[in-house]
Formats: C-alpha cells, structure tokens, sequence
C-alpha cells in the first residue's frame, strides 16, 4: 500500500492549529529553533530488513499479520514508515536473508521509496541448508581453517552484494565465543578471528567502510570473541583506518556507561556505527527510549559533542541503525516510536548549553553540570521534531495517521494474516 499526499495533508491540517502553538512557544524560550530544526530534517536513521516481522523470543513468537514476505515487501513496509516521518530513508540488508533476484529492479524500487542502502550484515551465527561447514563452535575463530575461510568467503560475498546496490559499509557481527570455561584458547580465538577480519578487509573497496561489532555475551555465556569496546577497538586498530566500532545499545554488561564508551572511541576516531534498542536487563532489544530515556539522551549529548569536537557532519558521520525486535507491539508502529524517541533524544543534545557546561566544569560547578544536561533533557522538544516532520511532508502524528488509515489492516488485506518475514 502507498499512502497518499493529500492522506498527510488533511491529517496535518487537522493538527495544525495546536501544533503551531506549541512550536511557537518553544520558540519564544529556545534559541536557535531554526538550526535544530534543519538539523532533524537532514537526519536519518536506517531500519533493519529483520525489524518488519515479529521477532521471537527462546521460547515463542506470535505473529500479528500481514508481515512482509519478501524483500520487496519490507522496502515497502520501510517506503511506508519513511512517507509518515521522514526520517527512515535507509534501509540495512542482512544476507542471506534479503538476496536481491533482480538488483536493478530492487534500486529501482529504493529510488521509489526515497531509500538508500544503509550498512549490509553478514551471517555467520545460523547454518544455513546446503552449507558445507558447520557455525556451531564459531565462524572466524573456528580451530578449523575450513570453516574461518567459509565465513570470509560469506563477508567478501556480502561486499560484493552491497557494491551492486550502492551501500559503502558491512557490518561483522559474530556470535563468536565460548559456552563453558576451558572451551577456548583465548588467544588463538583471537588471532584466529583478526586473521579472518583481516582477509575481509583486503576485499573492501576503496570507499567502504567495515564496522565491528561487540556483545558482552549471548549466544556464547562464557566468553565472547568480539566481547567488549575494547576487544573491537583493538581489532579496528589492527586492521586499519576503513575499520571502526560499532557500538549496540543494547551488547553491555548492566549499567557500563555507554556514553563514556561513545566518548572515547569518537576521541580516538574508531565509532563508525551505532545501533539503536533499548533494554531493562540484557539484549532485550526494546523500543529505543521506551526504559531509559535519560541514558538514550546522556548518549546523544556525547555523540554531538564528540562529533563536533571532530567537525563531522551528524547525518553522515556514522552509520546510525536501529537494531530491534518487536514480540508483542505492531513492528511498524514500534519503529516510529523508536525514531521520535531517537529524533527528541538528538533534539535534547542539540539544546544543550555547551558552553555553559564547559565553563561550569572548569569551575567544578558540578550542580550546574547537571542543571544545564537536566534542562534539555526535561525541555519537551516533540514540537520541533514534528515540525521537522511536516516541513518535510511527513505526518506531524505518525503513529496516529498509521492508526487512522489502518495500514495494518490494509497490509494484513494485501499479504494475509499468516505471513512470516523471511530470517524470522
Ligand atoms: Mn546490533
């Protein structure tokens, strides 16, 4: 289905009057409106091609209709959500997964929707049917050179898919690690991975960039290969400047400061990309903002922060991805709240006295520290991101509007009810 213009205009007339009073008097309090405004216009968070289907848990999954069947289908499915925000204008490919049949007619469709394609994920954590070497006790840090040489061989097939479709990133995931102490050679494990990435890294184009990433533990509960910022920070530095960290919400241990992580490894120029989910004990990969609005926002205050201190540009200076799984709400719905979420979150840091903070620091005025990060944070900036929105063409209620024209029910009409994504 495709939402129609006058679809959004007639919503957006209908809150008009009560959304320009509340950015008017925004405005009245807030210096700079226009800036941040431009600024949330230009940003784009891409949406995962495994995010579009209810996800599962160990123990169930249940279903809630009209899920897209095909890859096709999930571009229209994020199509849709960028029509209603304008803010989801890329699209992340996981492979095997979305194999394009056709790739012209698939960057056709993109070109449709207003999509680009975000960074590409490989898989090395399932079998897949008709694979030679089994994944069961790693991919990259395998004790068997067959089986690190099959996952290279994946990653390289991946670039190439990627090169066809105009996407300039990969990012390596790897469920790499150990179940029980004694399991692995640490060391070897390591080596043995570096030797892979390596490999990997030779067949980058040019202007590519690889992205590691890391998870404290899960699938492995021991140990995990690529465990830490500081296990993948040691191999982007080995492996060389298109390498970089990709920081997940949602891959710490309970309570790591993940804004000092985000800090440094901007510092250092190592953060390539960042993967959006929220989280109440482990990799619970819930609705970003929906547990822990504050830490989502202290994030962004160093993203911005350390982005400016670099001059880079906060729309195209990182591979910004959210990286969720819906098991009991509409998966499309969760996805807008997820982006207003990260929008207001970017909002807030934008709104932050700079300045102010720097001197009061100097001062060791630490009660004015806090007063200048809780005054943006507790400014209620949903009036810029939605103005953003409908200077843009999108809904100013995006949630509303997909309520209201029932896509749901529309989509469940096209595709039927017992549809499953394809990786789900
Ligand atoms: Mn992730």
């Amino acid at each position: 289905m495709k939402i129609e213009r006058y679809q959004i205009e007639e919503h957006n007339s209908k809150l008009a009057q009560s959304h320009q009073r509340k950015f008017e008097f925004l405005t009245q309090d807030i210096q700079g409106t226009e800036d941040i405004v431009q600024k949330l216009m230009k940003f784009q968070i891409a949406i995962p091609s495994w995010a579009l289907g209810t996800g599962g848990t160990r123990f169930g999954r249940f279903s809630g209709g009209g899920e897209p069947r095909s890859l096709e289908e999930k571009m229209g499915d994020i199509g849709l959500l960028h029509q209603l925000n304008q803010s989801s204008g890329a699209i992340s490919l996981h492979i095997p997964w979305d194999i394009p049949q056709n790739i012209q007619d698939i960057k056709a469709l993109a070109a449709q929707y207003g999509l680009r394609f975000d960074a590409m994920n490989s898989n090395t954590f399932q079998d897949q049917p008709g694979q030679e070497q089994s994944y069961k006790f790693g991919s990259m840090q395998h004790v068997d050179k067959a089986v690190r040489k099959q996952a290279v061989d994946h990653n390289i097939e991946v670039i190439k898919q990627g090169v066809a479709l105009g996407s300039d990133s990969l990012t390596v995931w790897l469920a790499d690690g150990s179940s029980f102490p004694g399991q692995l050679n640490f060391r070897r494990a390591f080596e043995n991975t570096l030797e892979s990435l390596q490999e990997i890294y030779a067949a980058l184009p040019e202007d590519w960039k690889v992205f590691v990433e890391y998870k404290a533990f899960e699938p492995n509960f021991y140990s995990t290969t690529v465990g830490d910022w500081g296990q993948s920070l040691l191999y982007a530095n080995k492996l060389g400047p298109k390498a970089y960290t990709l920081v997940d919400l949602g891959h710490h241990l309970p309570n790591a400061n993940i804004e000092q992580i985000v800090s440094l490894l901007l510092m250092e120029g190592k953060l390539g990309g960042f993967h959006f989910n929220d989280s109440k004990y482990g990799d619970d990969d819930l609705t970003a903002g929906s547990v822990k609005p504050y830490q989502l926002f202290l994030i962004f205050n160093e993203l911005v922060a350390g982005m400016d201190a670099k001059g880079m540009d906060h729309a195209s200076g990182l591979g910004w991805m959210i990286d969720a799984s819906h098991n009991v709400k509409d998966p499309l719905e969760d996805l807008l709240q997820s982006v207003e979420a990260i929008m207001m979150a970017y909002a807030q840091a934008l709104l932050v006295d700079k300045q102010g903070l720097e001197e009061a620091r100097l001062q060791n005025d630490v009660v004015r520290c806090q007063e200048i990060l809780q005054n943006a944070f507790r400014t209620d900036v949903r009036p810029l991101v939605a103005e953003a929105r409908l200077r843009a063409n999108a809904a100013l209620n995006p949630v509303g509007l997909f309520r209201e024209l029932q896509v749901r029910e529309k989509l469940i009409g096209e595709r039927g009810y017992k549809t499953v994504a394809t990786g789900l």
